[in-house]
């Protein structure tokens, strides 16, 4: 049995269980403990806070985390990133009160940072060459310059509204975060077997996402030429229609796409066009 730590409330907790239902994984949200054993895998999800998921993994406590890069980073577990799962997406940046003339890291030279990612802070100070004097805080750290207790702060940036609201500018984007799935390093091989298996199920999830099937009717004689405007995944799945000369072209186009290809394949003489949500696309 594999186990699987995730956070318990907060921004990734959602999105979390949403992938692994979408996996096949129901984890009954009213029936929510500590520890839930899923019924359809065989699989135990642990609620943690997100602070504590690199440190259960590296210790074995849970097989698997679902975490915000930025801790793993900050927590220097020894754990193994095995998959970027694309959401959760943020920044850590450095933001200075919108007043000042920073132009470069040396600005920071002497200056106090507030933060709560002071591990990542002090690697790119270092790598920096400048010194700075880093406080470290739990939360609220975008009011720490308005309060006086800071010149500078270093904390996660999504939108940028936070800093917006509080008067601040970002001025380094120092790591680029998202959720990731982690592992205790050295599984065993029943579980790398079950996570192989999962990992199987959320990247046939991921193909699908921004993926339409789409089916229309065309008269034979335009199959070729309709086949060369659309993506090369393999070639179209073409069926005969109980018409003669007619025949259904079934096809999966990415959504961004979609439309431009739709008007070419309407002018080639397409018709009937059904688009449909594609759920999982296995290979
Ligand atoms: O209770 P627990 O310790 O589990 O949760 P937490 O409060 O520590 O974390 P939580 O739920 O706030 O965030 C979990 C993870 O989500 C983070 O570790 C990041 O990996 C990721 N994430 C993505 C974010 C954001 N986006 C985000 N915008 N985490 C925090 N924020 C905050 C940020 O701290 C700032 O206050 O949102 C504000 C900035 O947002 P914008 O949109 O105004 O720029
Ligand atoms: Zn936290």
């Amino acid at each position: 049995m594999l186990r699987i730590a995730i956070q318990a409330k907060g921004r990734l907790n959602e999105e979390s269980i949403h992938l692994l239902a979408e996996a096949g994984i129901q984890v009954e949200e009213g029936k929510r403990k500590l520890l839930t054993r899923s019924e359809d895998f065989d699989i135990e999800v642990l609620y943690l806070r997100d602070d504590d998921i690199p440190q259960a993994v590296a210790m074995g406590v849970a097989d698997l985390g679902i975490v915000g890069l930025n801790e793993v980073e900050e927590k220097g577990q020894p754990v193994e990133i095995v998959h970027k799962l694309g959401f959760g997406k943020c920044r850590i940046s450095i933001a200075v009160p919108k007043g000042e003339d920073y132009r470069s890291c040396a600005w920071l030279e002497g200056k106090r940072v507030a933060t709560s990612y002071p591990v990542i802070l002090q690697k790119f100070l270092d790598a920096q060459g400048v010194r700075a004097e880093i406080h470290e805080i739990a939360g609220s750290v975008e009011i720490a310059p308005v309060v006086g207790m800071a010149d500078a702060i270093f904390d996660i940036v999504s939108s940028g509204a936070t800093l917006i609201t509080n008067g601040l500018r970002e001025v380094e984007k120092v790591l680029f975060s998202e959720a990731v799935m982690i592992a205790a390093p050295g599984l065993e091989q029943e579980k790398k077997q079950l996570l192989d298996q999962l990992m199987f199920r959320i990247e046939a999830v991921e193909r699908s996402r921004g993926m339409k099937y789409v089916l229309m009717n065309l008269p034979d004689q335009k199959i070729e030429q309709a086949t060369s405007v659309l993506p090369g995944m393999k070639s179209p799945t073409i069926l005969p229609l109980t018409i003669p000369g007619w025949s259904s072209l079934h096809v999966v186009i990415n959504e961004k796409e979609l439309w431009n290809k739709i008007e070419q394949l309407k002018v080639i003489g397409a018709q009937d066009i059904l688009v449909l949500s594609l759920e999982k696309m296995i290979y």
